[in-house]
């Protein structure tokens, strides 16, 4: 992903027609979208050709299987026309080597996730975050997700990965994490959802956000 806004819309909108209006409406200041199950279960995983064609997609899966199924789901989503997978790190080196060894075959991104951003994040995460991260480190993925709820957590999580993987952060905003906070604790990509979908003027927001990061 080229780095250009520092920002990642979230689009969790569940229909078609307001998913590719927001995605039109914001394309300019996003440098990619990442889309989950609210948007594919409702709309199909057709969906992620449509928005390709706007922004490079990270589809926001988190990934967490044995590796034979993981490696089914990744060539799926990377057939799809996804630039990135999610994956959690919790289910084992094996099952993340085997995301890692598609996005390769198919020179994709693979991010994992490590310590979540909601109050409930620190309950099982908080234990084994600095294991997950180093885990992704050592099997060459991407990158990882870590929270912008909690920028401390994001300095913890940069000093075991050093400058070669990336960090992408979701809790801006509607989870009352600050994206100029969290940029400056060593996050490289903000990741932002109801902010920007559920305002009036999604543009409006994004460029909000952007400007206050100065990415
Ligand atoms: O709170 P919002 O509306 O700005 O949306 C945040 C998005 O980031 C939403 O899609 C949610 O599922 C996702 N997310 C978190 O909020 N916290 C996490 O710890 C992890 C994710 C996530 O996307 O993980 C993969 C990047």
């Amino acid at each position: 992903m080229e780095k250009k806004n520092c920002l990642i819309l979230a689009l969790d909108v569940t229909d078609r027609e307001n998913a590719l209006r927001i995605a039109n409406e914001v394309s300019e200041y996003v440098d990619s979208i990442k889309v989950g199950y609210p948007l594919v279960l409702g709309e199909g995983l057709g969906i992620v050709k449509e928005l390709a064609e706007l922004a490079p997609v990270i589809a926001d899966f988190k990934v967490a299987d044995i590796p034979n199924t993981d490696r089914l789901i990744c060539e799926h989503v990377f057939n799809a026309g996804a630039d990135a997978i999610i994956t959690h790190g919790f289910t084992g080196r094996d099952s993340l080597d085997s995301c890692v060894k598609v996005a390769e075959e198919y020179d994709r991104d693979v991010y994992v996730v490590t310590e979540m951003s909601h109050p409930g994040g620190v309950e099982f995460f908080r234990p084994v975050a600095e294991t997950i991260a180093q885990m992704a480190a050592d099997a060459g993925a991407t990158g990882v997700v870590a929270p912008a709820t909690r920028p401390e957590r994001v300095r913890d999580i940069r000093k075991i990965i050093g400058d070669d993987l990336h960090i992408i952060s979701p809790g801006v905003g509607a989870q009352g994490g600050s994206a100029a906070d969290v940029i400056n604790a060593g996050a490289d990509w903000v990741i932002v959802g109801r902010s920007i979908y559920n305002s009036d003027s999604p543009a409006d927001a994004a460029m909000r956000i952007c400007n206050e990061m100065k990415c």
